[in-house]
């Protein structure tokens, strides 16, 4: 009894001890949406578990070795032992409640990370090697950057242009995959107002590591503010304007204005270019062309580049903002 009572004692300060040693370690970044709230709760339950298991196993391992040690002079065998029915049926038992009782919180979890809001904002998330498009329908914008207002629960539809991406922010814990021709549906309610990043969490080509974009959690008023600056198509300079479209439709997250490549080849330099075309044919990059590459991608496809990668805007753009795109096009060098 007296050893039981030791070991006891011991596997509670243990317990405590781990506990408060992983907690001091910070292995979580900051908590930011409600989601990440009852992630992290499930899993404080899985260290406290953690921790008293080890701590059991440890402990008892640990006391046996050191109390009940052959001691100078012993030489007989230890005491003979056979089965112990009730310590099977405890050992049994307890393992059994412990999962079925990890099942039923895992379960209820996860019903409060789905829960769904019919209020949501909806977007659209398009991923690509590699880049992330956000289309809000409700307001028409496109953009390469993610704002949310904070406390409003986001409704993400993913799909894949091309491999398989994942959709990670940290800060919000949870993770979804985006997968070419299906939809798949992430919600988050952020309910902290920072930059963060969205990281793609499934190796997917050479610029992996890279696919990574800002993420704007900001107040309701910012946000409408936001959306007012991408939705302004005012009477200004062509120029400007196309400069705003190209941020505005995720033109950018294909294509560099510096030279760089992504997904689509640079801008720079483009206008009266003699273009290289997959047929083995060229072509001069004159208005004409820049115009059509627009609206009808498939028409001419750039060698060293697969056609369907670039969408159709011929739906999206008005004539008007085709040709300030053009405009602007025809300026970079
Ligand atoms: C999903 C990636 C993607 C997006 C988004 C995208 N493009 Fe492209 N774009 C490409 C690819 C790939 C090509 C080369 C293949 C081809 O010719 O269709 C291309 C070709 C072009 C060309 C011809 C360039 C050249 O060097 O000959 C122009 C001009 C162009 N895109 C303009 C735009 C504009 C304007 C937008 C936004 C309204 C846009 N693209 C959005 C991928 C994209
Ligand atoms: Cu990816």
């Amino acid at each position: 009894m007296k050893h039981l009572i030791t070991v006891a004692i011991l596997v509670v300060l243990g317990t405590l001890g781990v506990h408060a040693g992983l907690g001091t370690l910070g292995l979580l970044p900051e908590q930011a949406s409600l989601q990440a709230i009852a992630v992290d709760k499930l899993l404080d339950v899985h260290l406290w578990l953690i921790s008293f298991l080890f701590s059991l196993i440890v402990m008892t391992l640990a006391y046996s070795l050191a109390v009940f040690r052959r001691r100078k002079g012993e030489t007989g065998e230890g005491a003979h032992m056979e089965g112990n029915t009730t310590l099977e049926i405890f050992w049994t038992m307890i393992p059994l409640l412990a999962v079925v009782f990890l099942a039923f919180i895992g379960a209820a979890s996860l019903g409060e990370i789905r829960r769904i809001d019919p209020s949501a904002l909806q977007v659209n998330v398009l991923a690509g090697q590699w880049y992330w498009q956000y289309q809000y329908p409700e307001y028409g914008i496109v953009s390469t950057e993610l704002y949310l207002p904070v406390d409003r629960q986001v409704n993400l539809q993913m799909t894949s242009n091309d491999v398989i991406h994942s959709f990670w922010v940290p800060e919000f814990r949870v993770k979804q995959d985006l997968v070419p021709g299906q939809t798949t549906e992430l919600r988050v309610t952020p309910n902290m107002v920072g930059e963060f990043r969205v990281l793609c969490a499934e190796l997917c080509g050479t610029s992996h590591a890279y696919m990574e974009s800002a993420v704007f959690v900001v107040t309701e008023e910012d946000f409408a503010a936001w959306v007012e600056s991408q939705q302004s198509t005012a009477e200004v300079d062509p120029l400007l304007l196309g400069q705003q479209l190209v941020q505005r439709y995720g033109c950018t997250a294909c294509h560099s204005i510096d030279g760089s490549q992504r997904t689509g080849p640079t801008w720079a330099g483009v206008f009266e270019s003699v273009i290289p075309l997959a047929d083995g044919t060229t072509i001069i990059a004159d208005r004409e062309y820049l115009i059509q590459s627009i609206i009808n991608p498939n028409l001419h496809i750039v060698e060293g580049y697969n056609p369907n990668v670039m969408p159709s805007f011929a739906s999206v753009l008005d004539q008007t903002q085709v040709e300030a795109i053009a405009s602007y096009l025809e300026t970079l060098k």
